[in-house]
């Protein structure tokens, strides 16, 4: 029986991996930071269902590094997923200190943590596209120069290489999931898709009447989360540590996903931006009004970043199945049907 340590289950990958550990067996693990609220509404379910593996909780933080090392030394996971950290792009703008120690020195101190240990175990780091920011070239893979454009991006670069620094140093089996974005139903209400998706559930349900978005021409290889959690765990069921791109291929933008969301809802949708007669004879019509608000620009916006994702197909026989318009549907199904009995 494997034991593994999930940093970051309570969020939308960690509770997706919990699910797909335990139902393999495992002994599950998992580190969660004391909230003013009830932060664990995305694994609740995991602590009374029936699974063949066990899970056990432990109050801790990334950067609070003894108790990190006490549960390590406690635990001795065999396998490491670590996805814990500030995970919004554009916020990272305006806290870029936390995002920097959460996303960049935490990992360093972890790779510490791990070269110490005295025995041998595995690490999944949650790398991103945004390591690349504005690349040269388009699909990116492994081999693609890192350019970030942000704060979070320039953080998960650092942390990104410094597991091959620990790797290539110190023989630690550490890999990075250079992953796009994944999404689901329990994709963080803050992030573009959800917004979308949920926005077009409740206006659906009359209980809103519009939705405010930034940059709607940006776009983005979107997939869906729980094929994303698969391939970081056959990433450390590997013979050797490598690094993953981990994407579709496939691009959309905001405005398309937004236009897939709606119509799986049965809802037309005008854009702002369109031309006030457009926008005046859509609005007749009843169509929902889709509008900016420059709050949500970002200074600067990564350019179109898309994966190629041929070395994880090679060598861990992993492709991702669903894309961006697929992906909206379901997202909209799946929040239209939770707020109706
Ligand atoms: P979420 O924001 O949903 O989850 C982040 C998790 O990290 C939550 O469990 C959160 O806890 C925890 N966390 C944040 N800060 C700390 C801290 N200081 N100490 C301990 N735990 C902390 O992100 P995702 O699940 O979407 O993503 C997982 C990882 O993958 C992240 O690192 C993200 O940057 C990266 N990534 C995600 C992609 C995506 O498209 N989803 C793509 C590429 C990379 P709490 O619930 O208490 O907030
Ligand atoms: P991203 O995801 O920055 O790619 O990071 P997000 O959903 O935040 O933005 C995607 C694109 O949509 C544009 N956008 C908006 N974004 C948000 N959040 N809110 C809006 O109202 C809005 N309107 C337009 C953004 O400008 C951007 O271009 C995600 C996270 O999961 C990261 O942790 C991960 O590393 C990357 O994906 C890969």
């Amino acid at each position: 029986m494997k034991t593994a340590l999930i940093l970051g289950i309570t969020g939308q990958d960690g509770s997706y991996l919990a699910e797909q550990l335990l139902a393999e067996g495992y002994v599950v693990h998992g580190l969660v930071r004391r909230a003013s609220m009830f932060n664990r509404s995305r694994i609740e379910h995991l602590r009374t269902a029936p699974a063949s593996g066990k899970l056990t909780l432990h109050y801790g933080d990334l950067t609070d590094v003894t108790s990190l090392r006490r549960i390590l030394e406690k635990e001795k996971p065999q396998e490491i997923y670590h996805l814990a950290g500030q995970s919004h792009v554009g916020l990272s703008f305006e806290i870029p200190e936390v995002t920097c120690q959460e996303n960049g020195t935490a990992t360093l101190s972890l790779l510490e943590i791990l070269r110490d240990l005295g025995y041998p175990v595995k690490l999944y780091h949650a790398a991103s596209s945004e390591i690349f920011g504005a690349p040269a070239a388009a699909p990116q893979n492994e081999g693609t120069a890192f350019n970030p454009v942000n704060p979070y991006g320039c953080a998960k670069a650092f942390a990104a290489q410094l597991c091959r620094v620990y790797r290539n140093a110190y023989g630690l089996f550490a890999c990075n999931g250079i992953a796009y974005n994944h999404e689901s139903p329990r994709r963080g209400e803050n992030f573009v898709t959800r917004k979308i998706t949920l926005g077009a559930a409740r206006i659906k349900a009359g209980k809103q009447t519009e939705v405010l978005l930034g940059n709607l021409d940006s776009r983005r290889d979107w997939g869906w989360a729980p094929e994303y959690v698969t391939a970081m765990r056959l990433m450390l069921q590997a013979k050797a540590p490598g690094d993953y791109v981990l994407a579709t291929g496939r691009a959309c933008s905001v405005r398309e996903f937004a236009a897939a969301a709606f119509a799986e809802l049965g809802l037309e949708l005008a854009f702002e931006g369109q031309g006030p007669a457009e926008l005046a004879r859509r609005k007749d019509t009843g169509a929902v009004v889709l509008r900016i608000n420059p709050k949500f620009y970002r200074p600067v916006e990564s350019t179109t970043l898309v994966g190629d994702a041929a070395l994880a197909k090679s060598k861990l026989s992993w492709s991702a199945k669903t894309i961006g318009p697929d992906v909206a549907r379901q997202m909209a199904r799946a929040d239209f049907a939770a707020l109706t009995p």
